[in-house]
């Protein structure tokens, strides 16, 4: 195990009021230190801005704008240009968004924003819940996993965010996870020297939301990344992919063991499951092999 290759310059403070155990609060620390002063972040309703605080007690070293959950990519698009018209072009704006932020709520202004290709790096904290409300269903909520809105088990897969976000070929996106640090510092650098609209999507395991005790986080992280269940991959420009952790070593089983969400599904169901995560795994491998094609035309 290699040790985190970034500069912690204290851009993220002790004293913020995450859940015991959130991995959301060490993936702020590591991505916030990594984009460094220069920036503003863009925060919409969610757990990362109850986490963040309020100014002037934030747990944050940058100045934040808190804006509503729709609007997100708008809020941010007009920071942007704002520093744009004073000669600030260097400034990163941020955004740091849930899930049903991302998915839901503020998808109409994300698509419209990255449709435009605005020069913004967007953060999605991925924790598959509406969360801080209590932990209700997202579309990012995987199939059979229990809500505070499907008691039952969801009805329904996780809408794939990414591959919507491709499909608008998107300069940047990539997932990344708390278990793989450097993972995270390596595509958080790469955003920061792309011009455009840039998307990383974090999946942040939820101690209250998925049932897990205070100590599972990462380790539910790492097993999403070695059961193919959150592949660590990137894209750009919308077709030219790569996986960044390129072998699958663990089962569905081993990631559903210990949560909550997931306590009432069957043997039968757990096999679906892992049928469904090989289907995508080897869906992806195909996108590997025909990805190698010439850089198409950006709209900057
Ligand atoms: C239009 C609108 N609907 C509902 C709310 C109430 N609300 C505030 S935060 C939140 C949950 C956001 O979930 P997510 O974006 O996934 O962030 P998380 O809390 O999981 O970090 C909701 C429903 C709101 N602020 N605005
Ligand atoms: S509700 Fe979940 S994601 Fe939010 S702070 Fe608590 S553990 Fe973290
Ligand atoms: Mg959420």
């Amino acid at each position: 195990m290699s040790f985190p290759e970034y500069q912690d310059d204290g851009f993220f403070t002790s004293g913020h009021v995450a859940c015991a155990g959130c991995s959301e609060a060490l993936a702020l620390r590591v991505i916030l230190n990594t984009i460094g002063s220069n920036a503003i972040a863009v925060v919409p309703p969610s757990c990362g801005a109850v986490i963040c605080g309020m100014h002037p007690h934030s747990a944050m070293g940058i100045p934040v704008c808190q804006t509503t959950l729709e609007s997100t990519a708008a809020t941010a698009s007009g920071v942007k240009r704002a520093l744009n018209a004073r000669g600030k072009e260097d400034t990163t704006v941020i955004c740091l968004a849930g899930d049903g932020g991302t998915y839901d709520i503020g998808f109409q202004a994300l698509s419209s924003a990255v449709e435009r290709n605005e020069d913004l790096l967007y953060i999605c904290f991925d924790n598959e819940g509406y969360m801080n409300t209590g932990g209700q269903k997202s579309s990012s909520t995987p199939l059979m996993a229990v809500t505070g809105s499907t008691p039952q088990g969801k009805s329904s897969r996780k809408k794939n965010m990414i591959e919507i976000l491709a499909a608008h070929d998107i300069p940047y996106v990539a997932t990344t996870s708390p278990s793989n640090i450097n993972d995270m510092v390596a595509k958080v650098n790469k955003a920061k020297e792309i011009r455009g609209f840039k998307f990383i999507s974090v999946l942040i395991p939820c101690i209250a939301g998925w049932g897990l005790s205070d100590d599972a986080g990462i380790r539910l992280a790492r097993l999403a990344v070695e059961s193919g269940v959150w592949p660590l991959y990137e894209i750009e420009d919308g077709h030219r992919y790569r996986l960044n952790h390129a072998s699958k070593t663990a089962t569905v089983a081993e990631y559903l063991k210990g949560q909550r969400r997931y306590r009432h599904v069957s043997p039968e169901q757990v096999e679906q499951m892992q049928a469904n995560v090989d289907d995508d795994w080897n869906r992806l491998q195909q996108k590997l092999v025909t990805s190698e094609q010439p850089i198409r035309m950006q709209n900057l």
